[in-house]
Formats: structure tokens, C-alpha cells, sequence
């Protein structure tokens, strides 16, 4: 059971639990709607690793930077991305966030710091570092969170970033969701050091592992990271721990994760523990039933608006490419 002595406020606790379900919920109607042939999209299922995103996001203000990845719907929405726009842009429609022409793999939205969604496995982590330089430049007190996978840490560019954000003390902060597969192979596969956050002292870091399906964990670890960030005591590696519960994309095979495994993540799914976590703190089911039907009326209203708006005309194709071009 959580120790929940060093436990977020009641309030906090709260709105790390709502953005947990937003992700969950919006993740079960992407699937669902995937089934019933509604939708024709390559979508990166979050189930499991809900409560990472959303104890990370609930750490930071909403001008703070983010930059994620093809598994990012989790980090976009709980950063706060309206469900309408997000929807709207994996559907490809005019009415999205990049006007129907990022698609779910190219999810920008500055108005709520998301600056890049990017499908090149590690090429987020100097980009972040390229915002953070400028944070620390302008003296915009802001913070960047790059988020990445287990896989992503054996790229070059992981250990490029991280030498050059330490060097310069960046307000940057590496959130490696440790899901225990990188596509459909198992971490031991394909990393042989025991942790990813072990890595962090070769640069000098300061790294942190925690467990990314209790969210006060979460909370508490990305919190203490994005305030020394914002003090200018500069980045911190996170190693959150977690388990992807479905296969890498939708409708891929599952069956090479063992049974054991699954079992266990199944017995670890942070969304039931989250809930009783918060019924053992005397929150009445009531309010969290409210908070999880409101969700659903977002996500019906998104889907809703998302499947109605027109698709980019053609002509939209020349503006937002070239700097002279920029539509009004
Ligand atoms: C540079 C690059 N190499 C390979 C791929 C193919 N690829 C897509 S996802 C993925 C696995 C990444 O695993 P991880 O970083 O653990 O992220 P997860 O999918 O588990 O969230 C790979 C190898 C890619 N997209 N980009
Ligand atoms: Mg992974």
C-alpha cells in the first residue's frame, strides 16, 4: 500500500486522479473506437502507464515545456491539450492542433507547452535541451520535461543530452517511462545495466528511480525534480517504473510478454490502486464517480466535434511549410 505520511494534498491528489483518468478513459475510447472500425489511425495504447504522465504534468505549469513521443496521448492530455483539439488533430481534421496536418504522431500545441511530438525513438532529448537553453537565456523561470522510453536510452543522442544538460546545469528534466519493452523486445534484451537511472551518475546527475504507478511516488519525485530545475540546480534524470499492459501499437500480438509478467502488471495496474488509494483516504465514491462522468462528457463532446469538422482542404498543403507562407 502507498505511505501516503509524505502524501500531496487532498486537492492535488484529486487533480492528479482526474488527468489519470482523462488519459484512461480517452485511451479506452480511442481503442474502442479503433474495434468498431469508427477510426483508421495508428494509435500507441497507454494502458498502464497512466499515472506517470499524470503525476509528471500535475508537477508542472502549464507554459512549461514538453516534448514526447508516438506513445504520447497520456503526456498531451494531462499537460493539457483541450480533448476537442487533440481529438480533432488524430482524426486529421482542420479544426486539430496543427490544422489536421501533424496527425497523432506530430501532436504540437504551444498554447499548453507541448512543442513536439516526435516518432524518431530519442531525437526529443537535445531538442529539450535546445528549449531549456533557452529558458535559461531569456530567465523565463520555465522548465522542460522530455519524455522517452527505456528503448530511447540506448540511443546516442540519450547520452549526448544528458552530458550537455548537466555541463550546462539546464532547468530540463528526463522522464524515461521504464515500461519493460522497447517494441517487442523485453528490457533485459535489450539493455544489460540494471537500471536506466544508474546511468545519470556517469554524467555527474542527479537521477531518480520511483515506482510510475503510485501516484504519489510519481508526484513527489517529479515535483522535487521540476523545483530544483526552476532553482536553477539543474536536470534531473527519472527512471519511472512501469508496464505497458498492451502490445507496442494497436491491435499488435502481446503474446511474446510472458504470462507472469502480464499477471503482475495487471496486479500493479495503477488506475483500481489510484481509486482505493483514495477511498482509504476517505474520499467519497460519489465524488470520484463525478469526476469520471464529467470525463466521459469530454471525451463524447471531443469525439463528437472531432468527427463532424471537415478535413484540411488541399490548398492548405502550401502554408505552414516555408516561413513566407504562414497562413493568417
Ligand atoms: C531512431 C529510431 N529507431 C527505431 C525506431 C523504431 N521504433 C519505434 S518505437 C521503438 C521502441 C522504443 O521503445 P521505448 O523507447 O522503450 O518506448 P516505448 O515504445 O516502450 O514507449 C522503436 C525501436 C524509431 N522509431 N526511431
Ligand atoms: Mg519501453
Amino acid at each position: 500500500m502507498t505511505d501516503t505520511t509524505s502524501a500531496p494534498s487532498r486537492e492535488k491528489l484529486l487533480d492528479i486522479y482526474r488527468r489519470a483518468m482523462l488519459i484512461h478513459r480517452s485511451d479506452e475510447r480511442f481503442r474502442a473506437l479503433l474495434t468498431q472500425g469508427k477510426l483508421a489511425i495508428v494509435y500507441y495504447p497507454v494502458r498502464g502507464q497512466e499515472v506517470v504522465s499524470a503525476g509528471m504534468m500535475a508537477a508542472l505549469n502549464q507554459d512549461d515545456y514538453l516534448i514526447t513521443t508516438y506513445r504520447g496521448v497520456a503526456d498531451q492530455l494531462s499537460k493539457g491539450i483541450p480533448s476537442k483539439l487533440l481529438w480533432a488533430e488524430f482524426t486529421g481534421r482542420a479544426t486539430g492542433t496543427c490544422k489536421g496536418k501533424g496527425g497523432p504522431m506530430h501532436i504540437t500545441h504551444p498554447e499548453t507547452g507541448v512543442m513536439v511530438t516526435t516518432g524518431v525513438v530519442g531525437s526529443g532529448l537535445p531538442i529539450a535541451n535546445g528549449l531549456a537553453i533557452s529558458s535559461q537565456n531569456r530567465g523565463d523561470g520555465k522548465v522542460t520535461v522530455v519524455c522517452f522510453g527505456d528503448g530511447a536510452s540506448n540511443i546516442g543522442a540519450f547520452h549526448e543530452a544528458m552530458n550537455m544538460a548537466q555541463l550546462y546545469k539546464l532547468p530540463v528534466i528526463f522522464l524515461c517511462s521504464n515500461n519493460k519493452y522497447g517494441e517487442h523486445t523485453a528490457f533485459a534484451a535489450h539493455t544489460d545495466s540494471e537500471s536506466i537511472v544508474s546511468r545519470a551518475a556517469g554524467y555527474g546527475m542527479r537521477g531518480v528511480q520511483c515506482d510510475g504507478n503510485d501516484p504519489v511516488d510519481m508526484y513527489n519525485t517529479a515535483k522535487e525534480a521540476v523545483d530544483r530545475a526552476r532553482r536553477g540546480e539543474g536536470p534531473t534524470l527519472i527512471e519511472a517504473m512501469t508496464f505497458r499492459m498492451l502490445g507496442h501499437l494497436f491491435g499488435a500480438d502481446f503474446s511474446y510478454v510472458p504470462k507472469e509478467l502480464a499477471e503482475q502488471g495487471a496486479r500493479e495496474d495503477p488506475i483500481p490502486r489510484f481509486r482505493q488509494l483514495l477511498l482509504d483516504m476517505q474520499v467519497p465514491e460519489s465524488e470520484l464517480d463525478a469526476i469520471v462522468a464529467a470525463i466521459e462528457k469530454e471525451i463524447d463532446e471531443a469525439v463528437e466535434f472531432a468527427l463532424a469538422s471537415p478535413f484540411p482542404e488541399v490548398d492548405e498543403l502550401r502554408f505552414d511549410v516555408v516561413k513566407q507562407e504562414i497562413a493568417a
